[in-house]
Parts: C-alpha cells; structure tokens; sequence
C-alpha cells in the first residue's frame, strides 16, 4: 500500500477542481499557444500568484489554468518528465485511440472541430475565468489578456451561459432539464452526504489515496530537475519529486446541442394514430431518455409524472427499487453515466457501488449560446424557435482519464450491449453507429407486458472541440514557469 496522507492541501489545488463557482455567474475559456518559452515562463510566474486555490471561496473573480501536452512540451519540460505523464494525456483527445474509444467520427471526427482537431492552431494552455457577472468577466479578462506575455490567444474566446429557471433559480440545460444536481462528494472536503455518493479524493487529486486505496500514477521529477525544490517528495519512491501532486486532469468537449432535432424527434416519436402531436408523451419520453423530468426528479422515485419537490433528490440506487429498468430505463442517460448500485445485478449492491466509485468524473461544465426561450420551461422550448449555435463545454476532472472519462463514454455510453441492451447506445448522447459497424439507434423503454422501442434516434448531440488538459497544483504551476530552456 502507497501513502496514506490524506489532509487535502487546499491551498495547492487549484479551486474549479474541489468548487463549480456557482456564485460567480460569468465564464469564459480562453486558448493560449505559447509563443516564446521563456517569456511564457515567466508570466507564468505572476500568473500563479493570480490563481484561485481551493482554499479560497471567491465572490468577485477566480482564475484557473491548465495545459495540453503541447504546451508542457513548449514550456520545456523535459523527455524523462513528459514520459511520465500517461498515456491518455500525451496522446490526447484527436489520436487515432482516443477516436476509437470516444467515437468521435462521421460528424464527430476531429476533423469538423472548430478548436482541439487537426485542422485548427494546437490550444496549449487554457486560461478559465469566472466573474460575479458579465462586465465584471469583461473587465477581468480584458486585462488578463493586456498581460500576456510569450503567449497568444488562438482562436475564440468560449463563451459561456448562465441557464437558470427564472421561477427555482436551479441550473438548466439547453434541452430544458435541469442540470448540475448529481456529484461525487470528495473524501475529506468537509461536505458530508450519503456514503455511496462520497468518492476518494485520489479519484480526482493526485496525490491521494484513491477508490483502491492507491496513488494514482503520476508525473514525476528527478530531484536534481528540481534545483530549488518546489515540487514535493514522490511518497513512493525515492529520488524523485511529485508533479502531479494536487493536481488533476481536465477534459474539456465541445457538445453542441440542436435543440430542434431533439425536440422534432420527441414529437414524430410520440404522435397519435392519426398524426396529432402529444407533448405530454413528448416531455415523458425525453424523461425516460434522461432518466430524471424536467424539474430533476429521478424516474426511479417519481416514476409516472414529475415532481418538483423531489427535484434535487440524488439519493437513490437502482438494485432495490428498480433492477429491471421498469422506472428508469436501463439504458437512461443518467443510469448508464452513473449506473451507482446495478452494474453487476450479480455481485450485489455493495460490491457494485464500490467498482463503479472507480469511474466517477467531476462535472464542471457550463452551457453556452443563447437559450431558445428565456423562460426555460418546456413548453416554451418545445415552441420556440430553435435556430442558433448553442450546447454544452463540458468540463470534467479525473485522476486518470483512461479509467475514468473515457471509460464512462466508452464502456456505458456508447456500448450497444449496455446492460443487456443490443443496439441501444446513450439516447442523449451516444454514438449511433458505433466505429461504423454498426447502428445502434434505438432507446428501449423496459416495461410489461412488453419493452417498448423507439427506434431510428438520430444525433442531436456533436462534438465540435476539445482536448485533455493537465491542471497542475500551485507549487507545480511555479516549477513550470522555474524551468530554464532545454539545451
Ligand atoms: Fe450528462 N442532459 O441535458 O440531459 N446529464 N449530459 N453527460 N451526465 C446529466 O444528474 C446532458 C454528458 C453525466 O450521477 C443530467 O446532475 C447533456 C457527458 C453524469 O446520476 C442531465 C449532455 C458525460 C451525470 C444531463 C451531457 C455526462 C449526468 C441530470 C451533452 C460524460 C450524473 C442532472 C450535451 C462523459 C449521473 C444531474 C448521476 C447527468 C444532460 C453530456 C455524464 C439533464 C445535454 C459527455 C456522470
């Protein structure tokens, strides 16, 4: 067994990866390529004293920064030190095995990608920024960029959109459900909630012990690489310092969402016999394809119509009181992004719930482009005009992004045989023709006396950027900008 210290160092953790910054309502993410090593270096330097740790609950602005393996290179980082960093990240989220495991072809392919794909300036560091409200995000970014120094803004800044029900002031999405209700606790971050939902903070810190009581691997640095012995000690081995430490990775993508399709879907999926729409059997499936109504109540506790009260409820299994996906679906968006105590219905709930804490994420994302009605409520959207570029920057941190991100989108998201399912893929966001072998366009509805099916779902969720960023501690942020040009 590895270390067992576990004290969180709030004050080396940069803040986005332990607090949302739900009070700060504006954001932004800024791409940086690095234009001049050294120079970036040493703004670096000064940004770090910029940045907002975990330690600190920000009212006015919080600045946060993470990097692609590009710019680790650019920045100097050396072979031995790179080589340390795993796989996932070093490739990143456009190599031919990230393709593969993502399913990101057809419309997908990184190669349509506004930012992040092959075919657009590499994103090296990425500056995210919040701020009280929209001027305040204006000011604060305006004058971050007037301090760049060896480094360059590339392509657009991404914006992002503060979705509330104006009537609950709870976080929407673009489709019209409420977002933003289902997340891990960490271990020792003073938050108490149910054990099933409490996660090791190693899950998304490195540094910690994680769900196997292990340190996760991480980037390390010969002691002699560290001169003036920024880095902490490596706990497991001698001779070497701990880069990782208290960092954590962030996976950044693009969703844009065509409200539109989703919701002409719903209404040629649900007409009567003889052609009229229902919404009502709209909004219920687009609940089953969720696996929560539109105010958040889980299928699994309001299973017939929704219920506002039970909005933010998020203590629930599925072993117990639905093993067959007769209330929430087997296949739902949040059964099979979090399928909590049903992975394996044969070894039981305990054992269950402690494999699937090992494939848990940080959601951390925030919607952009304008809602297609401002009021949110679905009646609204389904009658709105749906034109425009809107979606989801998805955000997420984990401490090891092969085991946990791309697991979760490749083992339940886009699995055709989900749960014992056979060519359903997730009915929100799944690839419909996974590798494209084969369709998988059909959501089933478990139910007596027999499963319903609705098939030929088409894609109304599409990747249009994205990349794996490593978001350092404080202490290994200002190693970064110590290190002299490699020879
Ligand atoms: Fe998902 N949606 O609007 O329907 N998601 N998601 N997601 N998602 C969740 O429980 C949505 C995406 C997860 O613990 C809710 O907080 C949309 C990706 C996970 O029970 C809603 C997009 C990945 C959970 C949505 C999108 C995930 C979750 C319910 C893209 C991972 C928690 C609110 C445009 C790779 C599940 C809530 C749990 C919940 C939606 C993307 C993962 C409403 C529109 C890419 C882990």
């Amino acid at each position: 067994m590895e270390s067992t210290m576990s004290d969180l160092e709030l004050k080396d953790i940069q803040g986005l990866v332990v607090r949302g910054y739900g009070s700060l309502e504006a954001a932004c993410y800024i791409p940086l390529q690095i234009q001049d090593g050294e120079a970036a270096r040493h703004w670096l330097v000064t940004l770090a004293d910029q940045i907002t740790n975990a330690d600190t609950r920000p009212t006015h602005t919080a600045l946060n920064v993470a990097f692609t393996h590009a710019g680790l290179v650019d920045l100097g980082l050396d072979a031995e030190t790179l080589a340390s960093f795993p796989n996932e990240f070093t490739e990143g989220m456009t190599s031919e095995r990230s393709r593969r495991v993502l399913g990101d072809h057809g419309e997908n392919a990184p190669e349509k990608w506004v930012w992040g794909g092959p075919n657009t300036p590499p994103v090296q560091i990425l500056l995210i920024c919040f701020a009280v409200d929209e001027p305040t995000l204006e000011t604060f970014s305006g004058s971050l960029s007037r301090g760049f120094s060896g480094v360059a803004q590339i392509g657009e800044t991404l914006t992002t959109i503060l979705l509330r029900d104006p009537q609950t002031g709870y976080s929407k999405e673009h489709f019209g459900f409420r977002d933003a209700i289902s997340e891990p606790l960490i271990e020792g971050l003073g938050k108490s909630g149910p054990p099933a939902t409490t996660v090791k903070a190693g899950e998304f810190i490195l540094g910690y012990p994680n769900e196997y009581d292990l340190l996760t691997e991480r980037p390390t640095v010969r002691v002699e690489r560290d001169s003036q012995g920024l880095l902490p000690d490596d706990p497991s081995e001698s001779g070497v310092r701990d880069l990782g430490r208290n960092g954590s990775y962030l996976v950044f993508r693009q969703l844009h969402q065509d409200v539109g399709r989703f919701w002409q879907f719903l209404d040629d999926a649900t007409k009567d016999a003889v052609g009229n729409s229902d919404p009502e059997a709209q909004v219920r499936l687009a609940a089953k394809m969720v696996g929560r109504w539109p105010s958040g109540a889980p299928l699994v506790r309001a299973a017939d119509q929704d219920n506002p009260e039970l909005g933010q409820e998020n203590d629930f299994g599925y072993h117990d009181t639905d093993p067959l996906g007769r209330r929430c679906p087997l296949g739902a968006h949040i059964r099979r992004t979090n399928p909590r105590d049903s992975l394996d219905p044969n070894l039981g709930p305990q054992k269950t719930l402690a494999i699937n804490k090992r494939h848990r994420i940080l959601r951390r994302g925030r919607p952009y482009g304008d809602p297609v009605s401002a009021s949110m409520q679905i009646e609204d959207i389904m009658s709105a005009d749906k034109s425009g570029d809107r979606g989801l920057h998805f955000i997420c941190f984990n401490a090891n992004i092969g085991r946990q991100f791309e697991f979760v989108q490749q083992t339940w998201i886009n699995n055709p045989k989900f749960a014992g399912l056979y060519e359903d893929t997730d009915p929100l966001i799944g690839d419909r023709d996974p590798r494209g072998i084969m369709h998988a366009n059909v959501f089933t509805e478990q139910a007596m006396p027999a499963r319903r099916r609705v098939t030929d779902l088409p894609q109304y969720v599409f990747v249009r950027g994205g990349a794996y960023f490593f978001m350092p501690g404080i202490r290994a942020l200002r190693y970064l900008g110590s290190l002299k040009a490699l020879p």
